[in-house]
């Protein structure tokens, strides 16, 4: 007897995603914001629109293996073999600035007091290629809340790790160390914008950003800093780290956005990894129905 199985599969895929999903029932976020509902009742209003979402999971292989970690070299492939050593426990995270209660969490006390939800979103990196990714973590805006804004309190600047030891990259000036990046503060309270703490269901591993990094999934995966040490509620616009290299290259809003291409290359399109064809890319990466609204008004070639 025959048994179809398609010779590309890798044998990993297979084990992965089959454990992944009989495990548990499949949620994901694509219509209303929150709305936990199956991949069925999502799927069909989609494609009907003619946006042709097919959103499968990555395999957790690629997930974890096709990464950007400058702080472990500038490979797809280096973060999976270098990332080893970096220590995401004791870990702690600083929310500061414009807050009335500042406070130094402890990475335990978070994750115990903030519940892993999960989200699975699209992940588009500004290179022009793209994942499904089944996070797990929580609403950005209902930890900062925690810390409670003052009034001044316009932007959110996030700090990465830096600590040339665990970090081998950062001795190399490939960046400006510790990277950086920021929201500004609407963005940053929307229920889109996560800080993770897992992947597939399970610790968020090291070349993902350990032991918490932020997923936004409108904007291009730069904005997605990695393995934070610090918040700061600030006045002005943060100055993140791949606009301060390239300024005309990359902009603080990094919004997905088909008709403003990179300099260099066109975005209109994007190569879903584990896929043969490019797929058109989506305006606010296929989430603009909860989105959009944030930026009405406002020139998004400018506002690049
Ligand atoms: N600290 C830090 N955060 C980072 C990066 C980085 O180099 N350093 N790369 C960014 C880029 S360009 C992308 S596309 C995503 C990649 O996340 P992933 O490897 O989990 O897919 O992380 C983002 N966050
Ligand atoms: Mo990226």
């Amino acid at each position: 007897m025959l048994i179809k199985r398609p010779p590309d599969i890798r044998s990993s895929e297979i084990t992965d995603q089959s454990l992944y999903l009989n495990r548990r029932a499949f949620i994901r976020t694509t219509g209303a914001a929150v709305a936990a509902v199956t991949a069925e009742v999502v799927a069909r209003p989609l494609m009907a629109a003619g946006q042709g979402l097919d959103d499968k999971p990555t395999p957790y292989q690629d997930v974890t293996t096709y990464n950007n970690f400058y702080e472990f070299g500038t490979d797809k492939s280096d973060p999976a073999k270098h990332a080893h050593t970096l220590k995401p426990r004791p870990w702690t995270l600083r929310v500061e600035g414009e807050v009335l209660k500042p406070k130094t969490w402890d990475i335990d006390e978070i994750v115990t007091k903030f519940p892993a939800e999960e989200r699975v979103y699209r992940h588009r990196c500004v290179e022009a290629w793209s994942m499904v990714i089944p996070w797990g973590g929580f609403e950005l805006g209902k930890f900062l809340k925690q810390a409670e804004p003052t009034s001044f309190a316009k932007y959110v600047e996030f700090t990465t790790l830096h600590d040339p030891k665990q970090m081998p990259g950062q001795r190399s000036g490939v960046l400006p160390w510790p990277y950086v990046e920021g929201l500004r503060l609407d963005e940053a309270m929307h229920p889109l914008a996560i800080l993770v703490t897992q992947l597939y269901g399970r610790p968020v591993p090291n070349q993902n950003g350990a032991p918490i990094r932020l997923a936004v999934p409108w904007k291009y995966g730069f904005k997605s800093v990695k393995s934070i040490v610090r918040m700061r509620l600030v006045r002005e616009e943060p100055n993140n780290t791949w606009q301060v290299v390239a300024p005309h290259e990359y902009g603080f809003y990094a919004n997905v956005n088909p008709a403003v291409d990179h300099p260099r290359w066109s975005q209109k399109r994007e190569r879903r990894i584990g896929e043969l064809f490019k797929r058109p890319t989506l305006l606010f990466n296929g989430y603009g129905e909860q989105v959009a609204s944030l930026y009405a008004g406002m020139d998004l070639r400018k506002y690049f």
